[in-house]
C-alpha cells in the first residue's frame, strides 16, 4: 500500500504510546482509501491468531512449506559451509527453520541462528523450538528487518550466511518496496551467502479467498484485532461489531487484500491523535496486501536485487515455490 501523503502530521506526545504505532494510525485513517500497515497486526494476540491460522485447513502455505523443506533441507545443509550462520527474518514459530537446523546440525555441526522480528513474543516462541537443539542459543533482534539484519551480518562471517525469508512474508509488501527489501538483504550479504525465499503462488480466485476469509473466521478475528489494538493502545473507540472482515483478490495487481468494512456510518475518536475519523457506509480499511506470484517471477525478482537462482523447489498441488538463491559477487 503505497498511497501514503507526504506530509507528516503532528502528533502530540502522550507517555506509554508507541509513537511510531499512533504515526501510523494517524496517517493510514487520513488517507484515502483508508489503510493501516499490517505490521500492526502481531501485538501479542494477533501473533497468536496468525498462529492458528497457519493450522486452518484452508490456509496451505506453512504446511506446504514445511513438507518442502522437511524434504529439501538435507540438500540446502549440504549446500553450505562448514559452522553457517542461519539468520531468519520473521521466524514465527521457528517450527520451519528447526527443519534446516536439524539439517545443518546433522552434517554441518552447529550453526550461530539469529532471528530478526518486531514482535517480542514470535522471538520468544522461536526461542523455545530452536533452544532445543544442544548448543544452539539463538540471538534474537527486536527490530525491523533491515535493522535486525544489519546486526545479525555484522556478528556473522561472509560467505557463510544463509537468510530464511520464509511464510511468503514478502508477499506482504508492495512489489517495488519487495524488490527494495531484496535489495536492502542483498546490499548486507556477502558473495557465497545464500537466501532461502518462500513465496505462495497464484491459484484458484476460490481457494485463496477461502484461505483468507476462513469459515471459522480467524483470520477475521486476526484482523478485527488491529482495531482492538488501536482502541487499547491509543484510546480508540472502534466498535468491532460495526465492523466486518472482507477479503477481495485483486487479479490485475495478483494480490489478495484484506480489508475492514465499516457497517454503518459512523465517527471513531482516537484520543491520543486528538482524532476523529468519519467513515461512510461501506468504507474500508485496507489493512493487508498478499501477493501472490508465479513460480518463474522468483528468478525475475532475485536479478534485480543482486541473486540468481541455485535451486528451486515447487509444490503445483499447494501452489507454493521455495528458492534458494546466491548472492552475485
Ligand atoms: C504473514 N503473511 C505472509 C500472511 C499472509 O498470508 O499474507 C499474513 C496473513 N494474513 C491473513 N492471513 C495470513
Amino acid at each position: 500500500m503505497s498511497m501514503r501523503p507526504s506530509v507528516a502530521l503532528a502528533v502530540e506526545h502522550r507517555p506509554g504510546v508507541d509513537r511510531e504505532f499512533l504515526g501510523d494510525v494517524v496517517r493510514g485513517l487520513t488517507n484515502l482509501p483508508k489503510t493501516l500497515d499490517p505490521r500492526w497486526l502481531y501485538d501479542d494476540l494477533g501473533s497468536s491468531l496468525f498462529e492458528a491460522i497457519c493450522r486452518l485447513p484452508w490456509y496451505r502455505i506453512t504446511r506446504a512449506e514445511m513438507a518442502l523443506l522437511a524434504r529439501h533441507a538435507p540438500a540446502i545443509a549440504e549446500g553450505l559451509g562448514p559452522a553457517p550462520a542461519i539468520i531468519e527474518l520473521g521466524p514465527g514459530s521457528g517450527e520451519k527453520l528447526a527443519c534446516i537446523v536439524a539439517a545443518v546440525v546433522e552434517r554441518r555441526g552447529r550453526p550461530d541462528v539469529h532471528l530478526v522480528d518486531v514482535s517480542g513474543q514470535a522471538l520468544q516462541m522461536a526461542r523455545q523450538t530452536l533452544g532445543t537443539f544442544p548448543g544452539v542459543e539463538p540471538v534474537l533482534h527486536e527490530q525491523s528487518y533491515e535493522r535486525g539484519l544489519e546486526r545479525a551480518v555484522a556478528a556473522t562471517q561472509a560467505g557463510r550466511r544463509v537468510v530464511a525469508f520464509l511464510g511468503s512474508n514478502l508477499g506482504n509488501f508492495d512489489p517495488p518496496d519487495a524488490v527494495v527489501l531484496l535489495q536492502s538483504i542483498a546490499r548486507v550479504l556477502s558473495a557465497g551467502d545464500q537466501l532461502l525465499l518462500g513465496l505462495d503462488l497464484v491459484k484458484p480466485d476460490r481457494d485463496l479467498l477461502l484461505a483468507y476469509a476462513d469459515p471459522l473466521g480467524v483470520t477475521a478475528a486476526f484482523n478485527l484485532n488491529l482495531l482492538q489494538r488501536i482502541n487499547r493502545e491509543l484510546g480508540g473507540s472502534f466498535d468491532l461489531r460495526r465492523f466486518e472482515h472482507e477479503a477481495r483478490w485483486n487479479h490485475d495487481a495478483s494480490r489478495v487484500e484484506m480489508h475492514l468494512a465499516s457497517r454503518a456510518r459512523q465517527d471513531v475518536r482516537i484520543v491520543s491523535a486528538d482524532l476523529v475519523v468519519a467513515f461512510e457506509r461501506g468504507e474500508t480499511i485496507w489493512t493487508e496486501s498478499s501477493y501472490k506470484f508465479e513460480a518463474g517471477d522468483v528468478p525475475l525478482m532475485g536479478e534485480r536485487a543482486g541473486f540468481a537462482v541455485r535451486q528451486q523447489w515447487v509444490d503445483r498441488d499447494a501452489g507454493f515455490a521455495l528458492t534458494l538463491l546466491d548472492r552475485l559477487e
